[in-house]
């Protein structure tokens, strides 16, 4: 069995420290997991790759050879992710984990909104895949930007789609608020009497609306709030994607 999971969010997020914090929970687990970096621009990594996209796509090259910036290279290096999918597969098929973790870019819009990131997920071979969304704890402090990185993350589910866990990453820098963010997570009527205070009344309503069709769609965030910087901070995000990839399974 390989379950497949992509770490996703917004630049910064926390999703490259969760990977390796993952990593190493499964492998402290008795689990084999192993990591497969597709950030084609990451300088530095917190973990080793067993499998690196820099391997096969280097963005110093592209920028040279075309006359690229930093960004065209980027962009360049993702519209190949997808037509290195058949190597990536052998080693994957090589490896053969129990669990691949998946770090993404930075650039969630490179990932998610260009055609080769939702290729990349759906033909990737794997008995069960998952997506991991990180709310960056210190992005969604007041109710509007809680409703401006759900939308984020229900557009990113919409490309990928596939199933969801959202995470709020690092717990530990957000003590003060947490209670309020997983309560707007959690319930729509507190997110829409803390979106009620807003004093502009054209955002209160632009959000509450958005909000209300999130949920109307059935888009819950269900926040699991994690902490890269704490021990076992990774022990709810890997139960709950337990029962994400063992769904339809005995
Ligand atoms: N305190 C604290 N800091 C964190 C946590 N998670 C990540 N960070 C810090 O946040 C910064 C960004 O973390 P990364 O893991 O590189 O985030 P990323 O989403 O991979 O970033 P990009 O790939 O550049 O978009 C680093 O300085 C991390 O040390 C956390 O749970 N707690
Ligand atoms: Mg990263």
């Amino acid at each position: 069995m390989v379950y497949a999971v992509f770490i996703t969010g917004t630049a910064g997020s926390g999703k490259s420290l969760l990977t390796s914090r993952l990593l190493q929970w499964y492998q402290e687990n008795g689990n084999y997991a192993a990591a497969l970096n597709l950030d084609p621009g990451a300088a530095s990594l917190p973990y080793t790759p067993d499998i690196d996209v820099r391997d096969y796509v280097d963005i110093s090259i592209l920028m040279e050879n075309y006359g690229l910036g930093p960004n065209g290279a980027l962009v360049m290096a993702s519209d190949m992710l997808a037509t290195r999918l058949d190597e990536i597969q052998e080693r994957v098929d090589e490896i053969n984990p129990d669990y691949l973790i998946v770090d993404t870019p930075g650039q969630i819009e490179l990932f998610a909104f260009r055609a080769s990131g939702p290729y990349f997920v759906s033909n990737l071979a794997a008995d069960n895949k998952a997506v991991v969304f990180a709310f960056d704890g210190m992005l969604v402090s007041s109710p509007i930007n809680f409703v401006s990185i759900a939308l984020l993350a229900s557009a990113v589910k919409l490309r990928l789609k596939c199933a969801q866990i959202n995470a709020l990453t690092k717990k530990d820098l957000i003590s003060d608020k947490l209670k309020d963010i997983l309560d707007w997570a959690g319930s729509t009527q507190a997110l829409e009497s803390a979106l009620s205070q807003e004093k502009d009344s054209e955002y209160s309503l632009l959000s509450k609306d958005l909000a209300r069709s999130l949920t109307r769609a059935g888009f819950a965030p269900g926040l699991v709030a994690v902490s890269s910087n704490t021990p076992n901070g990774q022990v709810n995000l890997a139960a709950a994607l337990a029962r994400t990839l063992n769904q339809g399974e005995d």
